[in-house]
């Protein structure tokens, strides 16, 4: 089984993604029917240029005193994390100080005024114990920065055209060097734009799935006892209560050196397979990352410390490619992983898991 997945995955890329680590390049937005056909309907990511230089957002939004007096009034939801990974895995110490697991840490979220996150995220300071990431993904556009949403377009024409509806959802994403987002897929179509800084997308198709060895983790949240000093107040890991598992991709796409020949023998498929794709989004670019897709993404700030995006989340169609997709993620692979299970699916076993892996054996 293992041979006729491996075929898959350089099938479809022979057959139709192509053999390098480049999606297309569009130089300017395509026709619905071009996208439709060429793209949407191949699940097939693109970059394209020129699709936004109507947007005064281009020109106002990389100046953070613009920013900040457009929403002087506006509260928003700030995401905090020690690291700048939110939604990923790392590891949890039991109280006991001699176990630790490996589990899917979710951000502490704080309300505030606008101008104090983006303080947070754009002022780099020696004592810093936080990242700060402005992405609450809850059309908050419109939520939380309506104020400035006339800055950019409501929907995408030629992708509204072609997908038949308006986006389901517009977020808006600021952050800074340090935030990274971890390997995920999501069910929606997404048109994604870089307004200031540049984002560094690594992308894999569906097909690849085993590559990224799903797993079910524990779902943990930061938390922060005294959040008036939020840039070095120390955030508190928690695991949820009662547990709640959270099935996740395991691999680390960039470990430090330390830590590199632990995860390529923990994830050869992933490590020794074809590479991902790879796309920089620079301000001014869309990138459409079709459904389905798992993509991981890093970032590089603007002049003033932030990137900024906005993306378009447009329903995705449940066809005959989704019921393949999902006929696929249910063959299970061997696994070298010590903590075996791919989906471990009794609570005693989940106990286990939690009560008995000692510190220094743990993947982080
Ligand atoms: O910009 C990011 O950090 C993540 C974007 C993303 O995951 C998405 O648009 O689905």
């Amino acid at each position: 089984m293992e041979e006729r997945v491996e075929g898959l995955w350089s099938d479809v890329r022979e057959l139709n993604l192509g053999t390098t680590t480049e999606i297309e390049h569009l130089h300017n937005p395509p026709t619905p029917l071009c996208f439709l056909r060429d793209f949407v309907s191949q699940n097939k990511p693109c970059l394209i240029s020129n699709a936004t230089t109507h947007w005064p957002a281009l020109s106002l939004w990389p100046s953070n005193s613009y920013l900040c007096k457009a929403l002087k009034d506006s509260t928003i939801s700030l995401h905090l994390t020690p690291n700048g990974r939110a939604d990923a895995l790392t590891t949890f110490t039991l109280p006991n100080n001699k176990n630790s697991l490996t589990c899917f840490a979710s951000a502490f979220v704080k309300r505030m005024p606008f101008d104090r996150a983006l303080n947070l995220i754009a002022t780099k300071t020696e004592k810093k114990g936080t990242v700060a990431y402005m992405q609450q993904q809850n059309d908050c556009l419109l939520e939380e920065f309506g104020v400035i949403a006339g800055d950019v377009a409501a929907e995408v024409g030629w992708a509204t055209e072609a997908f038949g509806c308006s986006p389901e959802a517009a977020n808006l994403w600021i952050g800074n060097g340090e935030s990274e987002t971890w390997w995920h897929k999501d069910h929606y179509e997404n048109l994604y734009a870089v307004v200031s800084g540049e984002k560094h997308f690594l992308l894999l198709p569906p097909t690849d799935v085993h590559r990224l060895y799903v797993k079910e983790y524990p779902a943990a949240q930061y938390t922060c006892d005294d959040d008036h000093d939020l840039e070095s107040g120390e955030l508190r890991l928690e695991l949820e209560e009662p547990l709640r598992y959270i099935p996740w991709c395991s691999v680390d796409p960039y470990p430090s050196p330390e830590r590199r020949g632990r995860e390529m023998s923990l994830y050869p498929r992933y490590f020794n397979g074809p590479k991902p794709f790879e796309c920089t989004v620079k301000a001014g670019d869309m990138l459409y990352l079709p459904s389905m897709w798992f993509h991981h993404v890093r970032q590089t700030p603007d002049s003033e410390g932030k990137t900024i995006a906005v993306n378009y989340w447009y329903d995705m169609q449940f066809d005959i490619k989704y019921a393949y997709f999902y006929f696929l993620q249910s063959i299970s692979l061997p696994s070298n992983d010590p903590e075996k299970a791919q989906h471990p699916d009794t609570e005693d076993y989940k106990k286990q898991q939690v009560l008995q892996i000692p510190i220094g054996e743990q993947e982080d």
